[in-house]
Parts: structure tokens; sequence; C-alpha cells
């Protein structure tokens, strides 16, 4: 699955799934052997493959002609293709999607991809770490053909309008569906010669038309502002996740050589008075951090299991999924917004130091996952919040640079989001002074066995009068406790199912009756594997602080935490 909705009804576009790739390991005891495998589809769960770390060649065929677009939307962790022979792309990051625009003589192709997931100075941000670098073409790889002028993108910013009318919500047309307007950039790539062509964009009954515009060759953005006064629209909240689809088309002699189809929601989300709002609304953060991580799929999680993992969040009384520590599946995302679940999405890396952070390598691989993330998930209404940098070295002054870098990328790519970090450098961070929010990661009666309520509440004194983060809003990113599924015992040890469920309790109270702070994200939604470089004392060589274990198995503080976020809104006004 590209999508959960249909892209284009004019270009020609299809996810090369349907047939079994051939697959050969390209090291290891299985040498040169061919297997067939599924795409999308992780290595790790092929017999003999669970713990292949290395290079495996993936082969395919595909018939097309003229302008062709090959799309992948994430090799794990570092990808090679080649078409006929010739390599004709590469791309290192699992989590973002790359792609190439081919001219082919039409016919049959051979389309291989090699992908490496192999741990080396060559890759600064899969390395060992608490979670799991798969190998593999992980997400789905989409062949298209296109027109010499194609749309590569439509953004859409939807904005409130709320007249000068002060204290009169009905004259301002501050009352939802009222007055909604949109700054509307389409991106084209002409991979011809300058033309003409005329642009068209379509959104909730209305239009805009750029009649007969020159179009130069190579990529060009061209904007708009679109109104829907009285146009009746319908807001998207959580909850409430009504979604618009924007189609624009691109027309030559009065045909339609191209066209998009996007999806969007009405939904502005500012930072005021010291909280997050959507819509002016204060939210109420009741989330879980989320890693792609399944023990029969590995990270390629198939369309139903995804919606089961976003039903049982809803289960539990949840309102929003952090995708730690890399952008997520575009289909994930497509979920959250019509689910109504709201998303913090960040970029990828976890726990680097700042030895890590100057590998050669570092800056321009984080800095090209936030270049490739935003382009590509900037219309997800469900995406309130972009991140960067989890847990790295936000406490030196070296961090703080690569940092200041980052966040400027958000910004420069949009604006109509806020921008935070989940640090974990307690008393000694140094980078609060920079994002619109303030977010830390906390496990007291975990790590520490300092009494969670005087922990957060020194924490947060600590933040307003010694930091930059001073009267920002203020999340706490993770906070939990493991357990090893089934393991019960009267003294509620670590580690046992009681232990958890009674610190989560603790830790959730804590949290939600802590004053200025506006909720959280549970560590974590279910068990996860880890790479067995990192660390051996983790027992199963797992993450287990889910509430849920790797098969979605509930432990006992599911209904702890069911009862605790059910009776909280998702509005702090
Ligand atoms: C950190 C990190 C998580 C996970 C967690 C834990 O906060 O951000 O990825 O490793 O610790 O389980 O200790």
């Amino acid at each position: 699955m590209i999508r959960t909705f249909s892209q284009h009804k004019v270009r020609k576009q299809k996810e090369l799934s349907q047939n079994l790739w051939k697959f050969v390991p390209l090291s290891g005891e299985h040498q040169g052997t061919e297997y067939q495998a599924a795409v999308p589809g992780c290595w790790e769960n092929m017999p003999g493959f669970s713990s292949y770390r290395g290079e495996g060649m993936y082969s395919t065929t595909f018939e097309t002609g003229g302008n062709a677009r090959l799309e992948f939307k994430g090799v794990s962790h570092t990808a090679e293709v080649f078409v006929d022979g010739e390599k004709v792309a590469s791309h290192y990051n699992a989590y973002t999607a790359f792609d190439v625009l081919l001219h082919l003589e039409q016919g049959v192709h051979t389309l291989q991809v090699k992908a490496d997931n192999r741990f080396s100075e060559a890759s600064a941000l899969h390395v060992p770490n608490d979670y799991m670098s798969y190998g593999g073409i992980t997400r789905p790889v989409v062949l298209e053909e296109v027109a010499d002028i194609y749309v590569k993108w439509v953004h859409v910013t939807p904005k409130r309008v709320c007249g000068a009318v002060a204290g009169n919500l009905a004259e301002s047309g501050c009352e939802s569906g009222k007055q909604w307007k949109a700054d509307v950039a389409v991106c084209l790539n002409n991979v011809g010669e300058e033309q003409v062509a005329a642009v068209q964009v379509e959104l909730a009954g209305e239009s805009f038309a750029w009649a007969q515009k020159a179009i130069p060759a190579g990529e060009s953005v061209i904007s708009c502002e679109m109104t829907f006064a009285g146009a009746g629209i319908k807001e998207w909240m959580p909850k409430q996740p009504n979604l618009y689809e924007v189609y624009v088309t691109v027309l030559q002699d009065g045909e339609v050589v191209d066209d998009l189809t996007d999806r969007v929601g009405f939904r502005e989300v500012t930072v005021e008075d010291g909280k997050i709002r959507m819509n002016g609304r204060a939210l109420r953060i009741k989330g879980f951090c989320r890693h792609e991580d399944h023990p029969q799929f590995g990270c390629a999680i198939p369309y139903s299991a995804m919606v089961y993992d976003l039903n049982t969040m809803k289960d539990l009384g949840a309102n929003s999924v952090r995708t730690s520590h890399y952008p997520n599946d575009e289909v994930f995302l497509d979920l959250c917004d019509e689910m109504g679940i709201l998303v913090w999405e960040e970029n990828h890396a976890r726990g680097l130091s700042e030895e890590q952070m100057r590998n050669p390598n570092f800056e321009r691989q984080a800095e090209a996952v936030i270049r490739e993330m935003i382009p590509l998930h900037y219309n997800h209404p469900s995406i309130y919040i972009w991140g960067i940098l989890n847990e790295c070295a936000s406490d030196t002054e070296y961090g703080k640079e690569c940092y200041e870098k980052q966040y400027a990328i958000i910004k420069e790519l949009d604006t109509s989001r806020p921008r935070s970090s989940a640090s974990c450098k307690f008393k000694t961070e140094l980078c609060f002074g920079i994002p619109e929010v303030v977010s830390y990661n906390i496990y007291p009666q975990w790590y520490h066995d300092a009494p969670a309520d005087t922990y957060l509440a020194d924490l947060y004194r600590w933040i307003q009068e010694e930091t930059g983060g001073a009267g920002k809003p203020f999340l706490i990113t993770e906070i939990g406790a493991g357990a090893i599924y089934g393991y019960r015992n009267p003294n509620h040890d670590k580690w046992t199912e009681e232990y958890q469920a009674e610190a989560l309790e603790k830790q959730i109270n804590t949290v939600m009756n802590q004053p200025g702070c506006q909720g959280m994200y549970i560590w974590q939604y279910c068990d996860v594997r880890i790479s067995r470089e990192w660390f051996s004392t983790r027992p199963r060589t797992m993450n287990n602080k889910g509430i849920v274990d790797e098969y979605r198995r509930p432990k006992l503080s599911y209904d702890v935490v069911k009862k605790l976020y059910s009776a909280l809104p998702d509005y702090m006004d």
C-alpha cells in the first residue's frame, strides 16, 4: 500500500510488490543463495536471516517507457539502486523516501536494489542502539510514468481568519467552519525545456488556476492564497478528524498531462500563553512512544497491524503517538490523520554522544532526514510538532551548534508547526532557548528511585528559573518502567508486571498534575527488539517497557493506563 487514498487519476502509478522479488545475500553463510522475498519486508523475517547484518541484493523486473519515476519509501539502511545493470541512485537512512527519474525505452527493465544494514563509520545514525536497525526494502517501491512537467508536491497551510472584531466571536469568524484561508505551494519538476502550462488547484470546493505559466526547466515552486469564506469547513481535531483532498492538475493544450492528490486538515497549530494550541484549544497530550517493530514483520509493519496498534492506543485512551526515533511510514501517518491521533514526528537519532555527533557523516545525514521528512509529510494534519535528536549531546557547546542548525532547517521548511527535542540532560541542558516547546525524558522510580512528584517539580523549577525554557509549553516525552510479560511476584520487584503498573500510576498522576506540563508520552507502547551489539544486559535483548509485549499482549499496566488516560480530556481549557 502506497497511501490510504489514491494519489492520481491521470498519472500512471503502481507499487512493485505484487510479485516476489529475488533476494541474494552478499555475505554470510548463505552468500550467493537465491531466495524469494516479499517487498516491503525485512530479511530478518526470512528463515536463517534473523540476525543477518550485511548486504543483500534484491531484484525484480518492470515494464515501462518514457519518463519513469521510481520512488523508494524506505530501504534499510543504505541503498544502491541499479536499472538494467547501471547504478542510478543511492541513499542513506531507512526512514525517509528517495526517488530517481529515468528516461527508458518502452519494454521490460531490470531493477536491482542493494541494501546494507551494517554498522560502520559511514553510518552515523544507524548505530548499535536500543532499537533494531533491520535490513531490506522495508517500505513500498513505486513506479510512475510522468509527463515532462509533473507535480512533485503540494503544500497546504490552513489558517483561521479571525476578524478584527475583538470579543465578538461570531462576527470575527473565529468560530470553527466560518472563516479559513490557506497558503498553497506547488512544486513542479520540468524535465524538458522551459515550456508553458496551466496549473490548477482544487480544495474544499474552491479552486485557483495559473492560466498560462512559463514553467522553467528543473524544479520550481508556485504559490497562492485560497480563501474559504463561509464554506462550512469542518476542522481537523482529535476525535473529529475531518479530511479534505487537495487536487492539483497540470494542463497543456487543454489536456491534463499530470495530476496529484494529497490530503489536508483544517487545523492551525499555535503556541500561545505557554500552551500548544490547535484551533485555539490547549491540547492535553496523552501519548505513547512507538517504535516500528514487530516480531513477525520487523519494521515493515503491514497495514492491518498498524491499524491494530492505533486502535489499541485509542482503547488505552491515548490521543497521540511519538514516532520514536525516526520518521514513520506514510501509511501510518495517513491512519493517524484518519483516526484523529496527534503525531510528534522526529528526525532519526537516539542518544548520540558528542563523539558520535562529531562523526564526519553525522550532520549531513541528520540534516538530510529533516529535508526529506518535512516536504513529504508536510500536509499531515495529525503532525502537530517536529522533533529532533532524541537525547543527543544538547548539553555541550558543539551539540548546541548542531541543534541550532537543525532547528533552523525545520523553520526554513515549515513555519506552521512548533519544534522541540526530547532531552535527558538533567539540569545540564543548553538548548531550551531555541525551540518553541521544551521536552524531557525522565524515569523516576525506574532508573533512579527518586519519587516522581518531587523529581519532576524540581526539574520544572530549574527549567523555569535557569534555562531559556521559561514560560514555554512543556512535555514529558518519555516516562515509564520495565516489565517482563508474564513475570509476577508478591514482592512486586522491578521487572514484574505489578511494579510497572504501580510505577506508571504514580508517573501518570505526577505528570498530569504538574502545573505547566501539557502532557506526556509513555515509554513505550510495545516491547521491541534491540540490536545485540548495543546492550546485552537488556533482558531478552529487548526493550521491555511496553504496556503490551512485542506480540501486543497486554501487561497488568494496560488497565491502569487505560483508566487514567481515558479519564483525561483532550484539551486543558
Ligand atoms: C531513552 C531513549 C529511549 C529508550 C529509553 C529506555 O529515553 O530515548 O529510546 O532507550 O531511554 O528504555 O531507557
